[in-house]
């Protein structure tokens, strides 16, 4: 800390250190003493242990046994080949992205680091037991076109639920994967959030993320409106190395004449203007799964003839025919795939990695990968799983219902839960048709984060207060719509194509006015010079990225802020311990800092005093620690 003072100081900073500086400084010695980092995460355990894990409430099976995922083999003495990453930095985003258009074989992206687990276990998976594998994959699959890891949910879910730094999770999963490009998911001016955030915010993130790792951006808007995409190309083209795909959300079904909204014209016009904007790659972002085998054979000829830029194919395999679709599009010429390696993937997650290198072999456009590595690399992601379990689904099969209600994958492992917070379970079933319900009543819109959210909110406030369509046109201005819904109408997220229909508006804006406008020209810039000034003060041994959390999420990065002053660095506590706590007997080895580890043993746990209280006996390393846990129970 002593350091940490010096470097901090004002007058050092400026470059007037002398011999005297330290004598001319006495503030310099001053520091609290922080709890040691050993302390800390014994204060988590001894919480977790006696009072539970709240984001698993409720739902501990005590019987359960959780197995160790089995590593996969690779020989991590030797470097892992160049892959991706170094075409791209040889070859420049422009040139790479005609060298990708032109390619025989097909490429894939793996989704298991993001996608799959935000879509089968709501998002949770940890740092930890990413980098268990991360290097050993990048050795053993360079030629995989990309992994995408970050973005989406997953920085709100690591900041909120995982009390970890999203931007050390990319730091860390750089190191370990130098060769393979890695991908994020970002809302277009929602960056990675459920708002618009003024533009320079936007820009600052996409360039602190490409400094950080992010090779490949894959761009969006809910709305599929250009005015959200714009702003992010040109940052991603401008501010970084990176490539800057642009997506097509994919709703309805072309071969549906009945529904011409979302006609082959529809997307083809996108694909121009996305092209147009500077993407060097476009993305079909078929985020519910609803693009069938036989509409993939008609639209990627399409844009294959409309645009000259590679085509990205993304989808959920909620329907389980999405095999399928991938068979009709490679066959189409469509260049790269989303994946995800066996253990995660299908259902409302992507089709299995695993299956469809196998689905190819023998085929023109096969790629080649050591399928007995990438089924090692199943199991551990299948053993994996199990240590998650409190957060899966409860989806078990297949279902073609998602062609009614067109709920996105990444949506679905969160509505149940929701729903049952609401005590709606019993009711899913009329949730379910509720969605499309209300997606009807808002003008038929893409659904995706942020609008799916809000389409759900709808669907949920429907359900809980009895309201059909009818209702809720009619009984409109005395119902308390949910604020997200007045935010979507007010034109918050931005417009759809059309506009928004003025029926459901009037009722829920009443006399408030809407606008049309992108919210960011209308959303103050952000002073960075000044907020850090501020932030600094505030947020003792802060970094620059700390602050973007911040602003991206200000109350949620607060209460993460206050948790790490009690409880330090968690992400290193392994999964089953920062879930389930330990039992008496038990011992876990924690790697609190690279190449530093410590072996906690929890050997007893005392009745509640008088006070409430339970006194902990762990050892540390050997030595007997004694803890004192408020019992909440
Ligand atoms: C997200 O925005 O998090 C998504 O996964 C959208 O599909
Ligand atoms: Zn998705």
């Amino acid at each position: 800390q002593f350091l940490q003072n010096i470097v901090r100081n004002a007058d050092f900073q400026a470059g007037h250190a002398t011999v005297d500086f330290i004598k001319d400084h006495p503030e310099l010695l001053q520091f609290k003493t922080r709890l040691d980092r050993a302390t800390r995460t014994l204060n988590f355990i001894g919480e977790i242990t006696v009072n539970g894990n709240p984001d698993v409430a409720g739902r501990v099976d005590e019987r359960r046994q959780i197995r160790k995922p089995p590593l996969p083999a690779a020989d991590l003495s030797v470097a892992p080949a160049d892959g991706t990453r170094q075409k791209l930095l040889a070859l420049g985003p422009d040139e790479f992205a005609k060298w990708l258009r032109a390619e025989p074989a097909i490429h894939y992206t793996d989704t298991t680091l993001r996608d799959a687990h935000q879509s089968l276990l709501a998002t949770r998976m940890r740092t930890i037991d990413m980098l268990k594998v991360a290097d050993r994959y990048a050795r053993q699959h360079p030629q995989t076109f990309s992994m995408e890891v970050w973005g989406g949910a997953t920085f709100d879910v690591a900041l909120r639920f995982l009390h970890e730094d999203p931007w050390a999770r990319l730091t860390r999963l750089r190191t370990a994967v130098p060769n393979i490009m890695l991908q994020m998911l970002i809302r277009g001016a929602n960056g990675v959030g459920y708002k618009a955030y003024p533009d320079n915010l936007t820009e600052k993130f996409v360039a602190t993320a490409s400094e950080k790792g992010i090779d490949l951006f894959r761009i969006f808007d809910s709305l599929n409106w250009m005015k959200g995409m714009e702003g992010c190309i040109n940052y991603v083209r401008k501010q970084t190395p990176g490539l800057a795909e642009g997506s097509i959300c994919y709703t309805g079904d072309i071969l549906d004449t009945s529904r011409p909204k979302y006609n082959l014209d529809y997307y083809l016009t996108l694909a121009r203007q996305l092209e147009e904007a500077g993407a060097h790659i476009l993305c079909i972002k078929d985020m519910a799964g609803l693009l069938k085998p036989y509409a993939a054979a008609e639209l990627i000829p399409a844009l294959r003839e409309t645009v000259k830029i590679p085509i990205h194919l993304h989808t959920h395999d909620t329907s389980s025919l999405q095999p399928a679709t991938y068979l009709k599009a490679v066959e189409a010429g469509v260049n790269v795939i989303d994946v995800a390696l066996g253990g995660l993937s299908g259902l409302t997650s992507q089709p299995n990695f695993n299956s469809v290198v196998e689905m190819l072999r023998h085929s023109p456009r096969h790629r080649e990968f050591d399928q007995t590595s990438l089924n090692q690399f199943s199991d551990y992601f299948e053993a994996l799983r199990e240590q998650y379990y409190p957060f899966e689904s409860g989806l078990l099969a297949g279902t073609a219902e998602v062609y009614e209600h067109e709920i996105p994958g990444g949506q679905y492992s969160n509505l149940r839960p929701q729903a049952a917070a609401l005590g709606l379970l019993d009711k899913f079933g009329e949730v379910k048709q509720r969605f499309h319900d209300a997606n009807e009543l808002l003008g038929d819109i893409p659904k995706v984060t942020p609008s799916s959210k809000v389409v759900g909110d709808l669907s949920l406030f429907m359900v809980s207060n009895n309201l059909t369509p009818q209702d809720v046109l009619e009984k409109g201005p005395t119902l308390n719509f949910p604020e997200s819904v007045r935010e979507l109408l007010r034109g918050d997220i931005g417009q759809p194509e059309g506009g928004w229909p003025t029926d459901i508006q009037h009722a829920v804006l009443r006399d408030e006015k809407p606008f049309t406008e992108r919210p960011g020209e209308h959303l103050a810039p952000i002073d960075f010079e000044k907020e850090w000034a501020e932030f600094e003060k505030t947020h003792p041994y802060a970094q620059f990225t700390d602050l973007l959390s911040s602003l991206l999420y200000p109350k949620v990065f607060a209460d993460y802020w206050e948790f790490r002053k009690s409880y330090g660095d968690v992400s290193r506590v392994p999964t089953p311990v920062f879930f389930f706590g330990l039992k008496e007997g038990e011992e876990t080895i924690i790697e609190i800092a690279r190449g530093k580890s410590i072996i906690i043993r929890l050997q007893s746990i005392g009745p509640v005093n008088a006070e409430g209280m339970r006194t902990m006996f762990f050892t540390l390393n050997g030595q007997t620690r004694n803890l004192e846990i408020r019992d909440q129970g």
